[in-house]
């Protein structure tokens, strides 16, 4: 029998040294010792009531919650005063963070589930040896390549690692990849190919440096509460520029909003680019020191005239000109975006062109600049560097016979076992389960069955799967429920491990809580799982997170992400997080870093590129049987993703709609005879759903609005991705909007 009190060895010492750390290795043999690890055994048990900084488990930007403990165990939690991120402050969420883990819905056992679809729990050896059973057959069957994994940006980077380390180093994976592509895919590719590193460089004291902010396709204050409190913080009085097709909560606040026609950013951008060089607005130093190609973009946005700008975006010339003024005017300009252009067919060049205007207006290596996407998840970063993904460890490439050998010596195993090819993107294994190259899925936190493109063809796709492992907290998500065998995790405040936050910063986070059952942390079910495939032998090393977070300094070792000056969990706890670049020699820990302060970028020749291209048209346009745009995206502050944890809060039940809501214009909800709160149905070529109409003008005439955390929002929107970053375009699809009486508005 496994006890789920495991995780007593993991614990990451903390400020106030409440928690002690365990000597030993975490082996197999201790997990599944009868008894080994009882709650009486618990060292937290034994300790006074107190507190801890542990950092927040929902959102990018970090902020740190002191929990509040009685007997060990958590019992409330408050923001935490002196941490640099959030200064004292916490959105509903984090206030909220505990009541995800007292939920219900619990996985609490494994699960097997029949051919009738009957489940049966199973205890943890009989359920390691099925995982193993099965997708080992698989592989016999159809080749080591015919199993995947889907991973995530929401748990620990040394759980993120061993995840990727141990399905292509161990199992003999090839194709892995995570839910940061439905997220930063564009913002990786727009950064590797612009400055050489995917490297956001600011810090967050750059909202309050700045006098004039650009927020595009951000709608923060719904979906980073603090950060928009950063900028309230702003002493400058800053000018803050949205652009939004929709007049969002953030676009109310703003100085000018653009409320352009969606997917016209790239055309604004080259506009504002030619007005910003027209007016010879721009850091002609900076440009001939730092960078390339500004001779050929120059060139290319020459084309981008004030008419065809206007008739693109259909934001006025005036307007257009006020911005670019605005551009010239301020001292310290800051860029900043998220979704609205990361998920866009053209996201990346829209990205790069975000960039272009940092460089060209000297905006960036200075406090208060910068060309900045802000990242989503609690750990989107650490996905990014270390998932073992998209890059070999630590921002390396797999094709690289010198990176494959070097990463292969740092952890002392056969440089063979690393795989000489990149792997498929997400959509590429969901199109290999469809051409039956896949047949066996791991899935480990991410719920791809509600929040993946275009559901119809996911759960489809799920359903021709030869094994479908589903690793989560909860029984009832829409992926888990579609299982073979589900694994019970632990989830946030039940383990301890790091997360990288949108500003680089590397956090603590801690088990202040036991899981339920038998539920384990993911680092302990992989630790399990490589003893149990056979290759527990290559992951001797990898004992305890913390074990682990040591390796990844040696990973980190020379490349721009480099944190081997952090000694420890203890030293991170002590600092209030540490941001990288943190190298062993010449590092410093201001609470504050921003990167490019010295002008060299990360390519060989030190210079940033200028990259730029055609724009696209639009791939599935408003047509007369579907006249309306369909933008989805986040809805309340209250609300996360798909809801697996939000939803179990009464608190944050009562602080966003219950069911879903269509926002929608009254000029479009008077012409097909909707009046407020009415059912309405809405239909795509792909699917429909039945919604409450939210009359509002905060949507244009033409655009239709749906927040993504409600189950049937994806099943209308179309599959189609940036060519370069393969991310979903999740912002745009035609629809029809029908009265729920007059439609056959069956669900
Ligand atoms: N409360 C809450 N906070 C969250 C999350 C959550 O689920 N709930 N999720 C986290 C994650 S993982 C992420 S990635 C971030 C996402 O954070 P955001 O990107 O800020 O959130 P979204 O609402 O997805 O998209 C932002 C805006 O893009 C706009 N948009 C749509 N199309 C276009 C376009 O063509 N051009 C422009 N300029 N804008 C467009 C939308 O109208 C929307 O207001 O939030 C993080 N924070
Ligand atoms: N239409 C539309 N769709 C979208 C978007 C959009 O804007 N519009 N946004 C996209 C974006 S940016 C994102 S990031 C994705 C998010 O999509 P998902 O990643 O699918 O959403 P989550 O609800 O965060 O799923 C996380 C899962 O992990 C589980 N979990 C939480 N913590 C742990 C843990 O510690 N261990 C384990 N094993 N499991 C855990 C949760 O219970 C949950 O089932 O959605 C994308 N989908
Ligand atoms: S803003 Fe993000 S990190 Fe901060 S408390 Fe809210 S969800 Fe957590
Ligand atoms: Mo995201």
């Amino acid at each position: 029998m496994i006890d789920q009190n495991e995780d007593t060895t993991t614990d990451a010492s903390c400020r106030r040294g409440l928690f002690r750390q365990h000597d030993g290795p975490l082996t197999a043999d201790l997990l599944l010792r009868p008894g080994g690890f009882g709650l009486g055994q618990l060292p937290v048990r034994h300790l006074p009531d107190a507190t801890t900084p542990v950092t927040c488990g929902y959102c990018s930007t970090g902020c740190s919650l002191t929990v509040h403990l009685q007997h060990g165990q958590a019992v409330g939690l408050s923001p935490t005063v002196d941490y640099p991120v959030n200064l004292g402050m916490a959105c509903p969420k984090g206030w909220e963070a505990l009541s995800a883990l007292s939920a219900t819905d619990r996985a609490t056992t494994p699960l097997l589930r029949d051919r009738q679809g009957r489940c049966k729990e199973l205890d943890w050896p009989t359920a390691l040896q099925t995982f193993c059973t099965r997708m080992q057959a698989i592989q016999r069957q159809y080749g080591p390549d015919s199993v995947a994994f889907l991973g995530t940006g929401q748990i620990a980077t040394e759980e993120l690692a061993f995840l990727g380390s141990l399905a292509k180093f161990g199992m003999g994976m090839l194709h892995g990849d995570g839910n940061t592509r439905q997220c930063m895919a564009t913002s990786v590719v727009a950064y590797k190919q612009s400055f050489g590193f995917d490297a956001p460089p600011y810090t967050y004291d750059d909202f309050e440096q700045s006098d004039v902010i650009v927020l595009v396709g951000s709608n923060l204050c719904i979906a980073h509460p603090i950060l928009w409190q950063r900028i309230c913080r702003n002493p400058h009085q800053p000018r803050i520029i949205v652009i939004d097709p929709r007049k969002t909560e953030t676009a109310m606040s703003a100085t000018i909003h653009l409320p352009l026609q969606p997917k016209s950013d790239l055309v604004l951008f080259y506009g504002l680019a030619r007005i910003l060089i027209e007016n010879g607005w721009i850091d002609r130093e900076f440009i001939e020191g730092h960078t390339n190609g500004f001779e050929e973009f120059s060139g290319h946005v020459a084309e981008f005239t004030l008419e065809r700008v206007v008739a693109a975006t259909g934001i006025e010339a005036a307007t257009l000109q006020r911005v670019a003024r605005c551009l010239h005017e301020g001292q310290r300009v800051s860029f900043w975006w998220t979704m609205g252009v990361n998920q866009s067919y053209e996201g990346v060049r829209t990205a790069q062109s975000i960039i272009n205007l940092a460089l060209m207006t000297g905006n960036i290596g200075r406090p208060g600049t910068g060309a900045n996407s802000i990242t989503g998840q609690c750990n989107a970063m650490g996905s990014r560097l270390f998932a073992n993904t998209t890059n070999l460890l630590g921002g390396r490439d797999f094709q690289d016979e010198g990176h494959r050998r070097h990463v292969a010596e740092i952890l002392e195993i056969d440089p063979h076992r690393i795989p000489d090819r990149p792997s498929w993107a997400y959509d590429q294994i969901i199109e290999g389960i469809l051409r039956d190259k896949i047949k066996g899925l791991w899935v480990v936190a991410t719920n791809p069955a509600h929040s993946w493109i275009n559901q119809h063809m996911v759960r489809d796709v799920l359903s021709r799967l030869d094994f479908l492992v589903v690793q989560d907290m909860y029984t009832t998500t829409e992926t888990a429920q579609r299982a073979d065998l589900l694994l019970p995790a632990a989830g946030w405040g039940e383990k301890s491990g790091t997360f990288i936050n949108s500003e680089r910063r590397i956090g603590l986070i801690k088990k202040v809580a036991r899981a339920p059952g038998q539920a384990l942390a993911d680092f302990s079910i992989l630790r399990l799982l490589a003893d149990a495939w056979g290759c527990g032998l290559m992951f001797r090393r990898w004992t305890s997170p913390e074990a682990v977070f040591q390796l990844l300094k040696e990973l980190s070792r020379g490349q721009p992400c480099d944190f081997t000056g952090i000694a420890d969990y203890r030293m991170l706890d002590e600092r209030g997080g540490i941001q990288w670049p943190r190298p062993a020699a010449g590092g410093d820990d201001h609470p504050q870093r921003r990167l490019f302060e010295d002008g060299r970028f990360y390519h060989a020749d030190g210079r940033a590129r200028f990259l730029f291209d055609r724009p696209q048209p639009m791939p599935e346009r408003p047509s007369e049987q579907y006249p309306m745009l369909l933008l989805t995206g986040r809805g309340t502050a209250s609300q996360w993703h798909t809801q697996t944890r939000t939803g179990k809060s009464p608190v944050l039940r009562k602080l966003y709609p219950r069911d879903i809501y269509l926002e929608i214009n009254p000029t479009d909800a008077r012409r097909i005879g909707v009046k407020p709160g009415q059912r309405v149905v809405v239909r795509s070529q792909r699917g429909q759903l039945v919604a409450r109409a939210f009359v509002t003008y905060s949507v244009r005439p033409g655009q239709v609005f749906l927040p993504m955390h409600y189950e049937s929002t994806n099943r209308l929107t179309l599959a189609h991705f940036d060519s370069h970053s393969r991310q979903p375009s999740y912002k745009n699809c035609a629809v029809t909007v029908l009265p729920w009486e007059t439609a056959d508005g069956s669900e």
